[in-house]
């Protein structure tokens, strides 16, 4: 009744923009990067002259796919419902359909370029004397993408009144990975349940799974691993292969190939065979077998990913055999039906001797691949983490990379931020990637830059491509964080042309995600391309690797962790200096295993990068480094500057309110709010930690020295009690407080004895996944502001993985008054607090 009393007293152009602004305000974030919003009447009017009928050649599910999303497409952008035409055309039309078919309508028909396989081309041309926009290409699928591209350019503004132009991609693999576990969970996923499973089944609901294929269909990529590399060994089983078949169903209509993780010992555990032995013709049987059962339901499955001799995974060296005889049987079982094998050469001994200054899990790869060069049979992929570690914020390329010559190689790269922030932290990878997909691993001599050799350009490989571990989930915007979509767009439109740069990857999925305004896609692109660095800067930067909690949840600062376990990710930290040695003159050898050019960048100290000295070298913390600073003030500035960019990404996002949606605006300005409160965490965890260890002092005197900060421990306390976190810098000072068991409300207050001003409090607590505490600041008993520690946080004890910070704006302060915090606990969650630190009203 409210609403159309209001209604009526408004005039209709009024009412009609209030529409249009509810609209915006209700953007989630869901439709992702294909939103078709509507443009601007003047942009809208450039697209007048474009055909207003559409003819489909193709009959395919891929084909009606292109069809109906040309007409979403152009109905949501420019607001005009196409109409379908059926067989030759007879006024302007846009046709949509293989060369094959264009040319059985006109055979004077040439395209440009040369449209193998998923090439397309868009062609502004006549067709037998009418005009007629052209999208076509080798196959149904390539037609598909040729129809998204021409989405992707109204969506951005661009001229398409005189096309002719052709697009091939770069490699043919270009898959993703999803971890999903069948129970619904997701190994190192952040944003959510599995779109694939729930309760051991496929869910009865897949429309999240058909949205995410026309998604992937969108920047071309053509195939998904449903399921987690850690696999389970009843995915193949004969009644979960029916059931499989359903998401092959939904993937199809967008050309994505469905493909499953297997477990090598398969035959065995579930196959009720004696043995899992590759060269078992038993063995080899079963693979056969399985497979078979597993084509007659999935005509078109894509093939398999192998995980074994990793992290547990039972593989080949079990009866002494190696991955090429482990991967060669199950290639030949796929082989007749077209399937491929990724076999991951992320194999290693995660239980190494910390004490053996030779031992380097970063060589691993290479040693147990390199020799196998050759035995891989041509439906074999190997699947290379871009490192020889694990997806750390920066390391170097993987030598392994550049060590096969004769071996299909896909590249694995890591959408899911496992290592850098959890899509906590706005990390763009995109720069990051390039720098691996650009850098020149010198074989034989010759320039072989990786995005080179896994075209299989360099070694004339027949297959060869990219895989993303994505790890989307049910969360409505698929990564949890509106800006980390653009990892997995630009994933795909890597994979597709790896020389776009990171610059118009950012400008291209900013314009079709938030719209063409120029200040928005300005500061969105400036945010993105600044957030690596950023990261870097303030977690793990020299080489250090992340410098997070690698026994735990992967996602905080603790350096120590790196350090005294088998796991190998070492930074080699001691009193004197910094580093793992790795070069051939003294250390474990990695050096060795790169090209004698690439050699000549790591072996001798003078020669290496400073962003990467310390994964190669042992040095003093008073080694000045090429920028002229020492290793260690290096360290400290770079974990202030980082926090501080951080903190101007805030800023820079405040300045797009009312040019953005509501919903994304307020959603991105507290995850940013939350990063930069998170940068200072790492900050002050990492310096501290290399402070205490080095002895060396901060030239700037920052280190260690808070001046506004007041400690909890420091304050007048009232139930609350002091605790020392299970690292010690996990908490400022290395202690924090928490609230009695037997109380129901704590506090600790302190008097404020600044000058009186405006100025804003950071609260810094811990947000456990045990409780929903209450906090209140009160001034003089007043109280001027409250929330809930409501945050999802990895781990159940306060640390540096928990830390948050509050921040109370705008507190008018005297000489005098009194600051309290009072913590409600909820449950096992204690209102734990770690300090407050009270600064000047930034304006
Ligand atoms: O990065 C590590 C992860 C594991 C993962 C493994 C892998 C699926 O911590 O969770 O397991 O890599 O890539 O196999």
């Amino acid at each position: 009744m409210l609403d159309r009393i209001i209604m009526q007293r408004i005039p209709l152009p009024f009412a009609v923009l209030m529409l249009f602004a509810c609209a915006a305000l209700a953007e989630s974030g869901e439709d992702a990067w294909l939103r078709y919003a509507r443009l601007d009447p003047h942009v809208a009017s450039r697209y007048a002259s474009m055909p207003t009928a559409l003819v489909t050649l193709g009959h395919s599910s891929v084909s009606r796919s292109g069809q109906t999303e040309l007409l979403r497409g152009i109905q949501g952008m420019l607001g005009r419902t196409l109409r379908i035409d059926i067989g030759a055309p007879t006024g302007p039309a846009i046709i949509a359909g293989t060369v094959e078919q264009v040319r059985a309508l006109d055979a004077s028909f040439d395209p440009p370029g040369n449209l193998q396989a998923d090439g397309f081309a868009l062609i502004s041309t006549r067709i037998k004397g009418q005009e007629a926009l052209i999208i076509t290409g080798g196959t149904d699928r390539a037609v598909l993408y040729g129809a998204f591209a021409l989405l992707r350019k109204i969506a951005q503004a661009e001229g398409i009144s005189a096309l002719n132009e052709a697009q091939v991609p770069s490699v043919p693999v270009r898959w993703v990975n999803q971890w999903d576990n069948l129970d619904g969970s997701i190994e190192r996923g952040y944003a959510g349940q599995s779109i694939f499973f729930e309760n051991r089944r496929v869910r009865p609901n897949l429309a999240r799974a058909a949205e995410y294929a026309r998604l992937l269909a969108s920047v071309g990529i053509n195939g998904c691993n449903v399921n987690n590399v850690n696999a389970d060994l009843h995915i193949l089983d004969s009644d979960f292969i029916a059931q499989l078949a359903r998401i092959a169903d939904v993937f199809r209509p967008y050309g994505v190939k469905l493909g499953v993780a297997v477990n090598v010992s398969m035959p065995k555990q579930v196959g009720r065979l004696d043995t899992f032995d590759p060269l078992d013709p038993k063995v080899a049987e079963w693979w056969n077998g399985k497979f078979d059962e597993v084509y007659r339901q999935i005509p078109d499955f894509g093939g398999v990913v192998v995980k074994a001799d990793s992290e547990g995974q039972l593989g080949p060296s079990l009866y002494g055999r190696n991955p090429a005889e482990a991967a060669n049987v199950i290639a030949r079982a796929l082989k007749p039906h077209g399937g491929i094998v990724f076999y991951r050469a992320f194999v290693y001994d995660h239980h190494l001797d910390w004490n053996n200054l030779k031992a380097d899990r970063a060589r691993a790869a290479y040693d147990i691949f390199h020799p196998l060069d050759g035995q891989f049979d041509d439906n074999v992929i190997v699947q290379i983490k871009h490192g020889p570690i694990d997806f750390q914020v920066r390391e170097p390329v993987s030598p392994l990379l550049g060590g096969l010559q004769k071996t299909n190689e896909a590249i694995e790269l890591q959408i899911t931020q496992e290592y850098t922030g959890q899509q906590r932290h706005t990390v763009f990878l995109i720069p990051m990637w390039k720098e691996v997909l650009d850098f020149d691993m010198a074989v034989n001599g010759q320039n072989t830059p990786v995005k080179d050799i896994i075209t299989g350009r360099s070694f004339h490989r027949p297959l060869g491509g990219y895989v993303g571990v994505a790890n989307v989930g049910l969360s409505t915007n698929w990564l949890a964080n509106q800006l980390a979509l653009a990892n997995l767009y630009g994933f795909g439109r890597l994979a597709w042309n790896p020389d776009l740069t990171a610059q118009a990857i950012a400008d291209e999925w900013t314009k079709l995600t938030f719209g063409n305004d120029r200040a928005v896609v300005k500061a969105i692109t400036n945010i993105q391309l600044g957030s690596w660095p950023a990261y870097e800067s303030y977690t793990g930067p020299l080489g250090l690797q992340t410098l997070t909690n690698i026994t735990g949840p992967h996602y905080g600062p603790a350096p120590e962790s790196q350090e005294h376990n088998g796991w190998g990710q070492w930074i080699r930290a001691g009193h004197d200096g910094v580093g793992m040695d790795r070069t051939v003159a003294t250390g474990t050898g990695f050096v060795g295993q790169y090209s004698p050019t690439v050699q000549k960048i790591y072996e001798p100290l003078a020669n290496t990068p400073d962003n990467i000295v310390l994964f190669f070298h042992h040095v003093p913390y008073t080694y000045r480094l090429h920028s002229g600073k020492t290793v260690i003030q290096t360290i400290y500035d770079s974990h202030y500057e980082g926090a501080e960019e951080t903190g101007e990404f805030v800023k820079e996002w405040q300045l797009l309110k009312g040019r953005v949606d509501d919903g994304r605006y307020e959603e991105l300005l507290a995850q940013l709010e939350y990063q930069a409160g998170h940068a200072i965490v790492w900050r002050d965890a990492v310096d501290d930690w290399f402070h205490q260890m080095s002895g060396v002092d901060d030239q700037k005197g920052r280190v260690g020295r808070h001046p506004n900060r007041v400690e909890a421990e420091a304050m007048e306390l009232r139930g609350y009690r002091v605790f020392e976190p299970t690292s010690w810098e996990g908490a400022s000072g290395g202690k924090g407080v928490a609230c009695s068991a037997e109380m129901t409300t704590c506090s600790a207050q302190t008097k404020f004895d600044g000058a009186a001003g405006l100025y804003e409090v950071d609260i810094e607590y811990f947000d456990l996944s045990s409780g929903t505490s209450k906090f209140k600041v009160l001034v003089n008993n007043h109280v001027a502001d409250e929330w809930r520690a409501d945050m999802l946080l990895p781990g159940n004890e306060p640390s540096a993985d928990s830390s948050v910070r509050h921040r109370t704006k705008g507190l008018t302060l005297h000489p005098g008054d009194v600051i309290c915090i009072e913590g409600t606990p909820d449950r096992a969650e204690r209102a734990p607090l770690d300090y407050i630190e009270v600064l000047p009203l930034q304006r």
